[in-house]
């Protein structure tokens, strides 16, 4: 009888909890290719708390969600010129970073430069930060262009050069901010210049080249470059290095490689910042403490080959990454990197106009 009882009651019990005890979940939009997967189960099996995981691949699709409001998502992780805008239209809520003790191993030069745009980094905290540069498929490119050829940014905006590498096939990311200020830099020209005429400047140049474009993509380039193809991009440093890895496992005998070109390139930073309307604060701020924990900082640095914002990560971060200058930059590399600032609502319009213009080749 007692036990007859007691298995009424437990039965009952299990169906009555789950309305008690409601599932913690957390929302988060992250970049493409930016983690390492595995972690959002075990942060899940850590603190009960559920990662329901949405991707994107460029500033301006999580922007338009951002500005039409109300996206759901708890934790974001805008580039720095973006979040400088999006913090200036108030779409962020401040952080309390009595709830990031994590936030301790912070790398003191990488938050300084991300203060830049988030002055005295009330709203944000590094995720990762990288540069621009060529990606390119070894073989291919020394076949047609030898081997110093990209050494500077001349192969991808000499139309002459750029055509000898077409039939191999170029990708260029679709982020105007990247390509045109890269391209401003080539022309001599202040990479961040807002001035319109600049950036026609740079929009013409691109209108030379874009014939030997195949694709205007950031971030089918990966697998493009690890299958064989293309054999050039204008990429992501880290997003080069999963594509070199990518053609390893799969001993397809494709080498990938990137470079810096002499010229310099941007350094960007992304960064996990909380939307205001974010339904779950407490599960977004778990996510970002758990994130910045120096040894899950160094696994998410290991697999996607992007250099992270905590200093503490860098013992437990893999040998060849941590020592890749063009993953963690030396102090040669660093002199030759630039940043840029957030375009105007103006300027914005002129580059959206100029970048539809050169992609569509109008
Ligand atoms: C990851 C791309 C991250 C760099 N695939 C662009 N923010």
């Amino acid at each position: 009888m007692i036990f007859c009882c007691w298995a009424v009651f437990a039965g009952l019990a299990s169906l009555v909890q789950p309305i008690l005890a409601e599932e913690r979940v957390v929302n988060v939009y992250n970049w493409t290719d930016y983690i390492d997967i595995k972690l959002l189960d075990e942060f899940t099996r850590e603190t009960g708390i559920k990662v329901v995981y949405d991707t994107y691949d460029s500033n301006e699709m999580l922007e338009a969600k951002l500005h039409a409001g109300k996206t759901g998502y708890d934790v974001v992780v805008p580039s720095g010129t973006f979040l400088q805008r999006q913090i200036q239209a108030g779409v962020f809520r401040p952080l309390d970073y009595g709830q990031i003790p994590n936030a301790k191993g912070l790398w003191p030069e990488v938050a300084v430069r991300l203060a830049a745009y988030d002055p005295g980094n009330k709203h944000a905290v590094t995720y990762m930060w990288y540069t621009t540069g060529l990606s390119y498929n070894v073989d291919k490119i020394a076949q047609r262009l030898g081997n110093k050829a990209l050494d500077s940014w001349d192969v991808v905006f000499n139309p002459e050069l750029l055509k000898r590498v077409a039939d191999c096939g170029v990708y260029f990311i679709d982020s105007p901010e990247d390509v045109i200020s890269v391209s401003l830099r080539y022309l001599g020209l202040n990479p961040d210049s807002k001035w319109p005429d600049d950036i026609r400047k740079a929009a013409n140049l691109l209108a030379q080249v874009r014939p030997y474009v195949k694709k205007f993509h950031s971030s089918e380039y990966i697998n493009a470059l690890a299958n064989g193809d293309i054999c050039l991009a204008i990429g992501w440093a880290g997003d080069t290095f999963q594509a070199r890895n990518r053609a390893e496992e799969s001993k397809n005998g494709i080498k990938i490689d990137y470079k810096i070109p002499k010229e310099g390139t941007l350094v960007t930073f992304d960064s996990f910042a909380i939307p205001k309307d974010a339904p779950h604060i407490a599960e977004a701020y778990a996510f970002i403490n758990f994130m910045l924990r120096p040894e899950v900082a160094a696994r998410n640095s290991s697999i996607t080959n992007y250099a992270n914002g905590v200093i503490t990560s860098k013992p437990f971060v893999e040998k060849n990454v941590l020592e890749n200058p063009a993953i963690y930059p030396d102090e040669a590399t660093m002199a030759r990197l630039f940043t840029l600032t957030s375009y105007d609502a103006q300027t914005q319009r002129i580059v959206t106009r100029e970048w539809t213009r050169v992609k569509t080749g109008k």
